[in-house]
């Protein structure tokens, strides 16, 4: 692990440890494959797209897959003819039992060829017109060379001029399924490698997906745990999942879709979904939905342990075993009376509230006698599986939403053993998989993973208690240049896209992007240097596995065409640039991609024996292992004295003394919160300040969707007419607006405005909209973003732990347009 943070790390879609992974939901899209509705003249996509059903004899099939960040990693079958792709088949190895099971591609991935052979395909290198603003869409083609040249010489001045600590690489997921072409985390990434040849980079910690769950685990458990996996809900007598929508967010049919539909078909466990929409996973597996306001989680939570405790249904043992500050009996020192979670619970503590149903009621929205009625069955069911997904954490009060759920997980003392869970993201099975590619960072310095617009405005203003810089007191400089290799967050991806373009349209202050897409990409308008990568289908790599319930995986992914246009692989990329800045021999130490790959298989194999061979591997495509359900913190639980936590007393810290100290140390934004207990906390823009908000009275949240994995695949047809862009609003919300279904609406606050059809749904609860993140932002000349991307909407206020991105928390208003 590259940083020395108590965080784990996670990365966008997989935790990296191997035995802690997580995933993917049911495809549904064999409909849409070789349909052909597409009548484009791009090469692959064009008539040849009427193919017969099964492939001719002189066809050539390459094992390949889908790398993009959705948690899951798909094997694809490329049928290959005179060069192009001409239709993509899934997985066909295993069966359909839990552990050998077929990887089936989403929707997504068998829609790959219209992103390979997409008409934004970049073709060829090029340059901002000098004298044109960044993001002006004014380019000039330049060769390979004049690339290379260019960002060697400036990325040398930088350095002698700034250190450093002024290039930063900016979050990409884009090919987060690959080995060598990994685009995330920074230190695994092959542009890492080729700036560690040459001093280093400005880090960052945390990711968008988690970091604000991740920032709780480390002061609650000591580090990322994960809940038990999904296959292990068999052994449950209830399943409780919070903000977790694994039929849409896991869509792999080999992925967690798959094992939480099968688990409930063969055992059918009940199942309670938590979450302001009623989900995929609501709507596929549930047997109650209960609707709260976004970022009132802890709330809800404070009204269960209220009626647990009324009741006397906590496991009191458990809490008094396991656990730090459930009650005053079980405090650290030097923590006056009244502090403990108990305390807080029946208005005990400094609040003096008492937090019970009725209180919660208010706060949430869900009625006082279904939170009783929720206390009494989570507080009687034995073990019970609790798992969040990432959109309760994803909030600016996120780090204490994330903790009252692990809490909740406490109070049924269901953690660590069969049919239990930690109150974590479901982990997984994974295979410890060597990685040789990676190199060490010289710089220690790192900033939040959202906090880089911070830096390229006022780095030098950033300090360790402010802002959450590590490694260092404060920032000596700015960011002044930026890699942005596969991804989008740059622009599409972060808080407050016309805050963030307008930083960008400044090139006094960052003076180099360099974008490394194959897309023309909302990122890819604001690099001065833009290079045309190949797609994954133009190369070779090696896989590791997504997250499988308790299978494990790898996949050798062949390239199947030659590059397409003047592409060229991230590999050659940079070792071109290595060469410029004497350093080829450190970067590719004589090696081509495919010896890495060959060496990463290798190394594997002294860890996983029955891995087979580079070649065998890549005749089979893929190969799978049935391995253990995995259950959270189990040494933990058989002996916590041998076994101790990562935290100050080794236990479950449910008051955590750090976060008490840290609360009176770090300085906050007016308004902002750090508590040492799982406490509810009432933020900006959150459910209480809805109320008496009158301009933007709605709550945004912009969930995870199966057109998109984030911005990846929005410019795919087939993704665009199956699943279209909308923003969904409760028929009151609506009815009041004047509006019906289908309507084109304008979302809008101070931040920005959007304009997208409706769809008018009780699936979502009253107050709250949701606008599917991801898609494109696209400007008309009024500004209003026809695109629809939610982050037209969200802020750059982080989160007080984590300093995380808080981007479901928005207020805003709609009207019809
Ligand atoms: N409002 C809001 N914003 C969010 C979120 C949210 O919930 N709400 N979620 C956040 C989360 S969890 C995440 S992980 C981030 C994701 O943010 P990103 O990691 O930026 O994800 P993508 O938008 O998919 O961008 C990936 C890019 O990689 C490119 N790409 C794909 N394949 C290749 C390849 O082989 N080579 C190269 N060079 N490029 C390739 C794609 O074209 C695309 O531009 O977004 C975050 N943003
Ligand atoms: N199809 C598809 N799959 C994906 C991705 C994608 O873009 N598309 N992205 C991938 C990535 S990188 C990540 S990080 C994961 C993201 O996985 P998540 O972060 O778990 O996904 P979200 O959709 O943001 O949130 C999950 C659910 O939480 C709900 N929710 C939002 N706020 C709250 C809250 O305050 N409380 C509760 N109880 N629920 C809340 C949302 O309505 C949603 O149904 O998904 C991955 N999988
Ligand atoms: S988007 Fe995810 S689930 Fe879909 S094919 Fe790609 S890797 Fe598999
Ligand atoms: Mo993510």
């Amino acid at each position: 692990m590259e940083t020395k943070d108590v965080e784990p790390a996670v990365d966008g879609g997989v935790s990296r440890r191997s035995v802690l992974k997580w995933s993917a939901a049911v495809g549904g899209g064999a409909a849409l494959v070789g349909t052909g509705v597409y009548a484009g003249v791009l090469p692959g996509i064009g008539s040849e797209n009427a193919v017969a059903l099964s492939p001719a004899a002189e066809d050539k099939i390459v094992w390949s897959s889908c790398n993009v960040n959705c948690g899951s990693r798909c094997p694809l079958r490329m049928v290959v003819k005179d060069g192009q792709i001409t239709r993509v088949l899934p997985d066909d190895t295993g069966d359909d039992a839990i552990g050998t099971q077929q990887i089936r591609a989403c929707v997504r991935g068998r829609s790959i060829r219209h992103r390979i052979y997409n008409p934004d395909r970049l073709k060829s290198p090029m340059r901002r017109r000098p004298g044109t603003k960044r993001g002006a869409g004014q380019w000039d083609e330049i060769t390979w060379e004049e690339a290379f040249d260019e960002i060697a010489a400036t990325m040398t001045r930088l350095i002698r001029d700034h250190g450093n600590e002024s290039i930063y690489l900016n979050y990409g997921t884009g090919t987060l399924g690959g080995t060598i072409t990994r685009s995330w985390p920074p230190i695994d990434t092959p542009v890492a490698r080729l700036m560690n040849c040459v001093g280093g980079y400005l880090n960052h910690y945390g990711d968008y997906s988690s970091a604000q769950i991740a920032g709780a685990a480390g002061y609650h458990y000591g580090g990322w745990i994960g809940s038990n996996s999904f296959d292990d809900v068999k052994n449950s007598q209830l399943q409780v999942m919070f903000g977790n929508n694994p039929l849409e967010t896991r869509m792999s049919g080999g992925g967690e879709t798959f094992v939480t539909q099968q688990t409930k078909k063969l055992y059918n466990v009940r199942t309670i979904v938590i979450d302001p929409r009623y989900s995929e996973t609501a709507q596929g597996i549930g047997d109650l939905w209960i609707a709260p306001k976004p970022g009132t989680d802890a709330a809800l939570v404070a009204a269960i342990a209220h009626v647990m405790i009324s009741q006397n249904l906590q496991d009191q043992d458990f809490l008094d075993t396991y656990c730090q500050g459930f009650d005053e009996d079980h405090m650290p020192d030097g923590v006056p009376p009244g502090n403990s979670y108990r305390s807080y619970i029946m208005g005990l503590g400094p609040d003096g509230i008492e937090k019970t149903p009725k209180w919660a009621s208010a706060i949430t929205g869900v009625p006082t006698s279904t939170l009783i009625q929720l206390g009494r069955e989570i507080g009687q069911a034995r073990p019970v599986h609790i798992t969040q997904g990432w959109g309760p954490q994803r909030h600016a009060n996120g780090e204490n939403q994330a903790r009252a759920i692990f809490t909740l997980a406490a109070m049924t003392g269901s953690v660590g053993v069969p049919g239990g869970g930690t109150g974590e993201r479901e982990g997984s099975f994974g295979l410890p998989m060597a990685n040789p590619f990676v190199s060490e960072n010289p710089v220690e310095t790192a900033i939040s993973v959202f906090s880089w617009t911070d830096a390229i405005e006022h780095g030098p203003e950033m300090t360790a208690l402010r802002d959450g810089v590590r490694g260092k007191d404060k920032l000596d400089t700015g960011i002044k240049m930026v890699w942005q290799y596969a991804g989008n967050a740059l622009t599409n991806q972060h808080g407050d896209i016309n805050r963030t373009v307008a930083l960008l349209e400044d090139d006094s202050l960052c003076e180099m992007i360099v974008v490394i897409d194959n897309q023309m990409t909302v990122s890819a308008r604001y690099a001065d240097i833009l290079l045309p990568d190949v797609s994954n289908a133009e190369q070779l790599d090696v896989i590791q596995q997504g997250s499988a319930g308790n299978m494990g995986y790898a996949i050798v992914a062949d390239q199947a065409i030659e590059p397409l246009y003047n592409c060229k692989t991230i590999y050659e990329m940079m070792t071109e640039i290595a060469r410029r800045l004497g350093v080829e021999r450190e970067f590719t130490e004589g090696k081509t991609q495919e010896d890495w790959v060959r060496q990463v298989i290798d190394e594997s194999r002294a860890e996983i024996p029955d891995l087979p061979s580079f070649e065998d591997l890549r005749e089979m495509g893929v190969w799978k292992v049935k391995g253990e359900s995995y259950i959270g913190l189990a040494d933990f639980r058989g002996d916590p004295v041998a076994n101790p936590l990562g935290t100050e007393s080794g236990k479950i810290e449910i008051f955590s003394k750090p976060l008490w100290e840290i609360s009176k140390t770090w300085e906050l934004p007016e308004g902002d919160r750090i508590t040492a207990l799982p406490e509810h906390l009432s933020t900006w823009e959150g459910a209480e300040e809805a109320r008496t908000n009158d301009a933007f009275p709605l709550q945004v949240i912009g969930h995870h969707f199966k057109q998109r994995t984030h911005s990846t695949y929005g410019n795919v047809d087939w993704m665009k007419e199956a699943h279209p862009q909308v923003v969904w609003i409760n028929p009151m919300d609506a009815e009041v607006r004047g509006v019906v279904n289908d309507d084109l609406v304008e979302v809008f606050n101070d931040r920005g405005r959007l304009r997208l059809p409706a769809r008018v749904t009780p699936r979502i609860a009253p107050g709250v909209l949701s606008v599917p993140q991801g898609a494109w932002f696209k400007p008309d000349a009024d500004g209003v973003d026809m695109g629809g991307s939610v982050n037209t909407l969200t802020s750059w206020h982080p989160s007080p732990i984590a300093k995380g991105n808080a981007q479901h928390t928005t207020l805003a208003q709609l009207r019809k347009a």
